[in-house]
């Protein structure tokens, strides 16, 4: 048995290295043919994404979202080598992408600053194939570890929406872009209506198939905007509105409204449906965020204590 284990772990790990040379997205920046690194690379499984300069480069990063490692030569001599590597790293984060320099020479501290200026890895050349695609696994390896970890750190785990603390982390961030760009900014919060009736009628298993669905159109009525939709706790969910006034938020929040009431979840040929409570709030300058969340559940009450199904401003 032990030896079958260990010959699937080894089977796991051949999988997934050929999974992450084949599937991998590599920019690599070579003025053509001036270095051999794109058949080094194409020789190890990868199918890279040849940049014949730093322009080239950065509008390929700009328009093809899914690069996920960046190899830069870095020639001891060519300074701006150094100056690439922090405007890679200006523009995309460590969640973003990973980036790798290569050189034949190098000075006494060159890999120093590379790495110091945001550079996860240093190649020396010439470099075996089996060392250069052991050193770029290892390195994707992490890339999506930190990509698996993001996710899971900043989404709600039921619903697959964003959560509390991601909510709470861009939200501020949100709201003084936009009221330094002189656009409107709105919070609404969304509370289930007599969820805890449909818990206690149902149970807590369909009360999560409910939140599932209403979540679902949530996001599909909100998710691909502009404006941040979260779960913020049991069945409360929060929007963050931005460049839209306090009209267009509210009609938006009719449409939310009345799109969650059409929402059926099937449960032994009885078709369940829940209306929800909106209370909208207004953003302006020199409040905190704190204030308008307490100003939107205000609204909220309201809307609850006048009849619920109805939004509140
Ligand atoms: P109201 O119209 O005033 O909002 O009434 P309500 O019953 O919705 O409000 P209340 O806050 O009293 O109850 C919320 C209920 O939501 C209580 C709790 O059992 C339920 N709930 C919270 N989180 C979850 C969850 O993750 N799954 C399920 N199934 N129920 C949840
Ligand atoms: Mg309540
Ligand atoms: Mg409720
Ligand atoms: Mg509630």
């Amino acid at each position: 048995a032990k030896s079958s284990e260990h010959s699937i772990d080894r089977l796991a790990a051949a999988v997934d290295r050929c999974l992450t040379a084949s599937m991998a997205e590599i920019l690599v920046i070579d003025s053509v043919g001036k270095t051999t690194m794109p058949d080094s690379l194409r020789r190890c499984g990868f199918s890279p994404v040849v940049a014949s300069n730093d322009a080239e480069a950065l509008a390929v990063l700009d328009k093809a979202r899914n690069i996920e490692l960046v190899l830069v030569r870095a020639d001891l001599a060519a300074k701006r080598n150094f100056a690439l590597v922090q405007t890679l790293r200006s523009r995309y984060g460590e969640d973003a992408i990973r980036i790798v320099g290569y050189s034949e020479v190098t000075g006494h501290d060159d890999v120093a600053r590379f790495l110091g200026g945001g550079g996860d890895e240093f190649i020396h050349l010439p470099v075996s194939a089996e060392d250069l695609a052991g050193r770029l696994s290892h390195v994707l390896g992490i890339h999506r570890r930190i990509r698996v970890l993001q996710r899971m750190a900043s989404r709600d785990f039921l619903t697959d929406l964003f959560n509390r603390r991601y909510f709470f982390d861009l939200g501020p961030k949100l709201v003084e872009m936009s009221l330094r760009q002189s656009q409107p900014v709105s919070m609404a919060l969304l509370d289930i209506d007599h969820f805890k009736r449909l818990n206690d009628t149902y149970g807590h298993e369909i009360g999560d198939l409910v939140l599932k669905a209403v979540s679902k159109k949530l996001i599909s009525l909100v998710g691909e905007s502009q404006h941040l939709v979260a779960r913020l706790g049991g069945e409360e969910f929060g929007i963050l509105f931005t460049g839209l006034d306090i009209e267009g938020a509210y009609d938006y929040c009719e449409l939310v409204r009345k799109e969650i009431s059409r929402v059926r979840v099937v449960v032994d040929e009885e078709d369940l449906s829940v209306t929800i409570s909106m209370g909208l709030a207004n953003i302006s300058a020199s409040e905190t965020f704190d204030n308008y969340l307490n100003a939107a559940d205000q609204y909220l009450y309201m809307a609850k204590h006048s009849g619920r199904n109805r939004v509140f401003s």
